[in-house]
């Protein structure tokens, strides 16, 4: 059975092949979906388009969240090649390097609007111009981390950043439930991916985790990309304005 045969979505924040992004969208060709997606700069375009394309994808937009104009940009070219849409898949987060390294009670005003715009407003700004076009209702997604909950080393002002986000699906999903938009995210065990790649002791904090995990390994895109599934198809129904781990178990646990 198809799951999502006849639906649309748009994806943000695919980068390349490790994003799981990318373990998102596998699974929502498979079941029949038809999807768009955005690129932050020219850079990283030329990894996305030959993605994209691989899976028939024709709608390939610039987009970095942190703009109003090129959001209306992106929505106003979704509305003309498909009229509505049924799907958005929110897989964005970004902190300037610095404050991932400084103790966070250093973190500068400028770091902490950049990594509450990027990680957590954006969702907000998408969410205001998607519920306009989702006319038969819909499922918006986003990715967090434990650290919204729970102070992880050095995740610092990425945790703040995440605790917005879930608290905006809560509000989102109140405010847009009436019209049968639903609104979750989900918290995601690490998985080394380009966002991953450039923190110190990533390697060390998989291994500690799969020793941890009640299910003795880490998550994979693959792993989140089949919840997505769920959360974007008729399977999950009655459920928005949820966090959902989906991290073989870690946050159950404690020493
Ligand atoms: P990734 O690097 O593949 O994806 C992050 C994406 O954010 C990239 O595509 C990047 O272009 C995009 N981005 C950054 N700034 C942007 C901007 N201004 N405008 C538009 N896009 C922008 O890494 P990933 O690990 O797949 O991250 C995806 C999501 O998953 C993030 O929200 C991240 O916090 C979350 N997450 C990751 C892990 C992990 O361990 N990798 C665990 C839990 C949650
Ligand atoms: O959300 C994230 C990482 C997001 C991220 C990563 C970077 C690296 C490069 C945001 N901003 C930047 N800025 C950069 O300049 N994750 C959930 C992955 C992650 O990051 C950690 C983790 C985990 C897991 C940082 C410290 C500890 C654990």
């Amino acid at each position: 059975m198809k799951l999502l045969e006849g639906k649309r979505g748009l994806v943000f924040g695919l980068a390349n092949q490790k994003s799981i992004a990318w373990g998102i969208t596998q699974q929502c060709h498979a079941h029949g979906a038809s999807l768009g997606f955005t690129y932050v700069n020219e850079a990283l375009e030329k990894r996305v388009r030959p993605l994209a394309e691989s899976i028939g994808s024709e709608l390939i937009l610039p987009c970095d969240v942190q703009s109003d104009e090129q959001l209306d940009k992106v929505f106003e070219e979704v509305e003309r090649a498909w009229g509505t849409i049924d799907f958005i898949v929110h897989s964005v987060a970004f902190a300037d390097a610095e404050d991932l390294k400084n103790p966070f009670v250093e973190t500068s005003r400028a770091g902490f609007q950049l990594a509450l715009d990027v990680s957590a407003y954006s969702l907000v700004a998408i969410a205001r111009r998607a519920a306009k076009l989702m006319t038969g209702g819909g499922s918006i997604i986003a990715l967090s981390y434990l650290g919204a909950e729970k102070v992880v080393t050095n995740y610092r002002v990425m945790g703040v950043a995440k605790a917005a986000l879930e608290a905006s699906v809560r509000e989102l999903a109140a405010d847009l439930g009436p019209q049968g938009i639903r609104v979750n995210a989900i918290s995601a065990g690490p998985i080394k991916t380009l966002a991953a790649s450039g923190i110190p002791g990533f390697r060390d904090l998989l291994s500690r985790f799969e020793e941890r995990a009640p299910l003795r390994r880490t998550a994979t895109q693959e792993d989140v990309g089949k919840t997505s599934l769920y959360f974007l198809s008729d399977l999950s129904s009655a459920v928005t304005g949820e966090t959902h781990y989906v991290d073989c178990g870690f946050n159950i646990t404690a020493l």
